[in-house]
């Protein structure tokens, strides 16, 4: 077996909190996961990557940590974990964790002793720096940097006890680990290594590309509200490389076993995802990039989503199937923990459900790279459909409420925003059946279930040959028994098209064409399958498609066909 067995994979992202709940608290937990393992066998997935299920004061759901080799009692204890991980394995699944490391919880031991003073040995673990000068300490703009933070606010933290600041890009909770420090990369490949043992099967490296940053530590372009953009002197920094090499040495080289690393990495450039992901360099195996989510977003960022231009969607996945042709390789999503749910955002959750689900599920999973499916994606999913702040929970939601209500952007286009963006809409639990908490829990979910549970569940589509969810389980299968899915060429066909994702992909003799009309109106698509059958159609089993003429292919509405020729 070749040690780039993740190409012909298929990950599925379980967010615990959301997933199943065993024991009626309202959230989900680890016995919960191992008790709907048959969904995950029956959709075909080949490794499960979970979300933080680590001790912690949950501030950002478990991206905030306070101890990496504990689980959180939310979710159950180390002999759960172990109970999960035996039973994936036994049906030759795979899991692998979330590895958050740019930051701990502020709750974490180390940066509690970093905290206790300035001569602690641990002072150094994080990036603590006293107030900008000519400036009262703690007052504002007596931040050492202007940087603004991923949630809102300057990105430093004023601990009155030393009279320093202490660096959070993300939350106040969330404080920054000092990766120029070699206790600290020790100290992470150290728990890697316990994971290891244990017996993961690899890590989805939470903001990996922010760990290394520029030093020294300096202002950047100002935003408007009077804070800075860091972002440039932090994201994909001078020793990021360097320490994602050190780190696959200390923790992969020599051991037996097929892993798998994903790297998430925030506005990473094409140019340097093919230096992350070249397996020569050993780094990590693939990159989440975020150019294509990122494609509907506004003048105001991501809580300001303009219609989709399906010409530059089209153009930014063509681009990164072309920069990682020959070296690295693609990751390939739609959805996950921080993202709307795709039917409601790029698709039609109004008219066209369970064909826009498909056809865009057709169009991400028959590229070149390795499809992630977030849970309850395979089941059409929709947005959450809140209308009152009230009902949101995320704090990046929260803090961006507060941040537009500040810049006086009116309260409907603040609303708008939240129900179109907010990372809530991808954690309300998973529609398992019809009953009063869509089977998620016996208790009261932390998060409402969506009211359309009564008829889009899993229960309901596992019966249904033309389901959202059969659908999702043919392009799995089909992954796995053609090759030219997993490894043929890429070759974007009308990119100009507004209407029209169509490619071709090439392996040997075998050709394999998509064509998915990703609009409410008729479409032809103009491209050459006069040889290729009919492989694959969204259309369900009772429509006869119109047969390809020489040259085209007509579409109705969200229709998308697979066609293979060999
Ligand atoms: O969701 C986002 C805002 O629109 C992203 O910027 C997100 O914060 C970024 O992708 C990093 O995400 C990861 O790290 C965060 C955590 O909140 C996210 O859930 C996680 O996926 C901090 O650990």
């Amino acid at each position: 077996m070749s040690d780039d067995w993740w190409k012909s994979a298929v990950v599925y992202q379980v967010y615990p909190r959301s997933f199943q709940d065993s024991d009626g608290d309202g959230i989900g937990d680890l016995a919960g996961i191992r008790s709907r393992l048959d969904h995950l066998e029956w959709l075909g997935v080949d490794v499960i990557w979970l979300s933080p299920i680590y001790a912690s004061p949950q501030a950002d759901n478990g991206y905030d940590i306070s101890d990496y080799q504990a689980i959180d009692p939310t979710f159950g204890d180390l002999e759960d974990f172990d109970a999960l991980l035996t039973a994936a394995h036994a049906r030759g699944m795979k899991i692998v964790m979330d590895l958050v490391v740019n930051h701990t919880s502020d709750e974490h031991p180390w940066f509690l002793e970093s905290r206790a003073s300035k001569r602690s040995p641990k002072r150094d673990w994080y990036w603590w720096r006293p107030p900008r000068p000519g400036f009262e300490p703690g007052a504002t703009g007596a931040e050492p940097t202007n940087w603004r933070a991923f949630f809102s606010g300057p990105s430093w933290a004023f601990d009155e006890e030393s009279g320093e600041y202490y660096l959070h890009l993300f939350h106040q909770k969330q404080p920054d680990l000092n990766w120029e420090n070699p206790e600290v990369r020790q100290a992470v490949y150290a728990m890697m290594n316990w994971w290891l043992d244990r017996g993961v099967d690899g890590f989805r490296m939470d903001v990996i590309n922010l760990i290394s940053k520029t030093l020294p530590l300096r202002d950047g372009e100002p935003l408007a509200g009077g804070l800075g953009n860091g972002f440039p002197l932090y994201a994909c920094g001078p020793r990021n490389h360097e320490f994602l090499h050190e780190m696959h040495r200390e923790v992969f080289e020599g051991r037996e076993g097929r892993f798998l690393t994903v790297g998430e990495m925030p506005g990473v450039t094409v140019d340097d995802a093919v230096l992350f992901t070249d397996p020569e360099r050993r780094e990590v195996d693939m990159v989440f990039q975020f150019e294509h989510v990122d494609v509907d977003h506004g003048p105001l960022g991501k809580f300001d989503p303009q219609p989709l231009d399906l010409v530059r969607l089209k153009s930014i996945l063509g681009r990164w199937q072309s920069a990682l042709a020959e070296r690295g390789w693609n990751s390939l999503y739609w959805d996950n923990h921080d993202q709307p749910r795709v039917v409601s955002r790029f698709g039609d959750d109004r008219d066209h459900w369970a064909a826009s689900a498909k056809a865009l599920a057709a169009v991400l999973h028959l590229q070149r790279g390795t499809p992630y499916i977030y849970q309850g994606e395979e089941l059409g999913m929709t947005n959450a459909g809140f209308t009152s702040i009230d009902e949101y929970h995320d704090i990046e939601s929260l803090g961006a409420y507060d941040e537009l209500r500040e810049m006086d952007v009116p309260i409907e286009r603040i609303m708008d925003g939240l129900a179109a963006q907010s990372r809530d809409n991808a954690r309300t639990p998973v529609q398992w059946d019809a009953s009063p908490h869509a089977g998620f829990t016996t208790g009261t979910p932390w998060l409402p279930v969506t009211a359309n549970h009564t008829w889009l569940n899993a229960e309901a589509q596992r019966a249904d040959p033309d389901s959202v969810s059969a659908f999702y389980r043919a392009l799995i299968a089909l992954r796995h028994s053609e090759d030219v899915v997993a490894h043929g060429t890429f070759e974007m066909l009308l990119p100009e098209d507004p209407q029209v994702f169509a490619f071709r992909r090439t392996l040997d003799g075998t050709v394999m064409t998509v064509a998915a009309n990703l609009s409410g109106d008729d479409a032809v698509a103009r491209v050459d399958v006069a040889q290729g059958a009919l492989l694959l159609h969204n259309l369900g089993s009772d429509a006869t498609p119109y047969p390809a003429g020489a040259g085209e292919i007509p579409l109705g509405p969200w229709e998308a066909r697979v066609y293979l020729h060999r």
